[in-house]
């Protein structure tokens, strides 16, 4: 049985990721850690949780060495938006927490760890429709340097140490169950909110943006799938391209406007639109389709109903 810590638990993937591992591993297999102590009743109330700042090595090597970890899912990030904000915290955490995860992990007793990338990878001279596997990494946002030096850094890893270290480039993840942290991406999650509580949505990237985004459960069934696979078929370690579904934002808003009526979406576009405009439009995952069978199973459509489904309830009783 895995022993596994989680960083960065209680984030938009985290807070989903964390209780999918604990339905497999077992709960008290599985470690749940952050800088933020989750709500009582929270996602992450399952099993055991430990504060931890990714950046204190020693307090993260004490938790590792205390709990017998075997496996780390690194999720502990600052994400494109606020990274813009603060570049060198940005640095920090994303660079100095994967070096102790990875240092740790090749001092002994970690054997595996998880280290997600993004399509922030990919800047203005990529390919846009669709971005190569293996293609120019020149990205204009700190956050984007920091998710190519960690695909570098985690195949230096796996080459020079043996270390079993994997990573996926995720589009822009869609969820239901924690907002999303500060990225650019965000305005695919904060629309169904807004959409929902007031029909009305002001949208801060232009109606023609389109970027590659995935619904959270096929985040987790590609995660999940990446980690499982025999290392014997992957041809690729901390950078599997892997695709869900492309939409422009009109398209978005085209698409709840059918479940909800009346509601309207403008747009205002702000400094996040020069981001979105460096990154592609959709993404070649024929490596992770090849090697791990990748396939993903939701489309704008039933992605759209499947939110609806489940925030509508939650957010109405909210408002009565
Ligand atoms: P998030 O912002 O929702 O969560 C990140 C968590 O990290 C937060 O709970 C935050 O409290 C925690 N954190 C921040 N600084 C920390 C520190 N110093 N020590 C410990 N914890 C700290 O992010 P997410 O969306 O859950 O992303 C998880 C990973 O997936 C990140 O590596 C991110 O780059 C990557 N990713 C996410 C998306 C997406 O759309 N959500 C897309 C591409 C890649
Ligand atoms: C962001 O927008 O910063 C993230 C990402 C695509 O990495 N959602």
């Amino acid at each position: 049985m895995q022993r596994i810590l989680v960083t960065g638990a209680a984030g938009q993937i985290g807070s989903e990721l964390t209780p999918a591992l604990r339905e497999r591993h077992g709960s008290t297999n599985v470690l749940a850690s952050d800088l933020r102590v989750p709500a009582a009743g929270s996602h992450l109330s399952s099993g055991p949780f430990e504060t931890l700042d990714v950046r204190d090595r020693s307090r993260l090597q004490d938790i590792v060495s205390d709990h017998r970890i075997d496996t780390i899912y690194h999720l502990a990030a600052i994400l494109s938006a606020t990274g813009e904000a603060n570049p060198q915290l940005a640095w920090d955490v994303n660079i100095a927490g994967l070096v102790n995860v990875l240092e740790i992990a090749r001092a002994g007793g970690v054997r595996h760890v998880f280290c997600p990338s993004s399509i922030a990878v990919f800047g203005p001279e990529t390919p846009r429709d669709p971005a190569p596997q293996l293609t120019v990494l020149r990205p204009s946002t700190i956050y984007g340097l920091t998710k190519v030096t960690g695909e570098l850094l985690g195949d230096y890893y796996v080459q020079r140490y043996g270390l079993d270290v994997r990573g996926l480039r995720y589009p822009g993840i869609i969820s239901s169950e924690t907002p999303p942290g500060g990225g650019t991406t965000d305005y695919a999650v904060d629309i169904f909110y807004q959409a929902i509580q007031t029909g009305r949505y002001t949208c801060f990237v232009r109606q023609d943006t389109v970027l590659p985004m995935m619904y959270m459960p096929d985040c987790i069934r590609a995660t999940l799938a990446l980690m499982d696979a025999d290392t014997s078929r992957l041809t690729r370690h901390c950078d599997y391209n892997i695709a869900g579904l492309s939409f422009s934002a009109a398209q978005l808003a085209g698409e709840i406007a059918k479940h909800i009526r009346g509601f309207v979406c403008t747009y205002e576009p702000d400094f996040r639109q020069a981001i979105a405009d460096s990154w592609p439009q959709s993404l070649d995952d024929r490596h992770a389709r090849a090697d791990w069978d990748w396939r993903p199973s939701f489309d704008l459509s039933s992605m759209t109903a499947d939110m609806i489904q489940r925030l509508r309830p939650r957010l109405t009783a909210k408002r009565a």
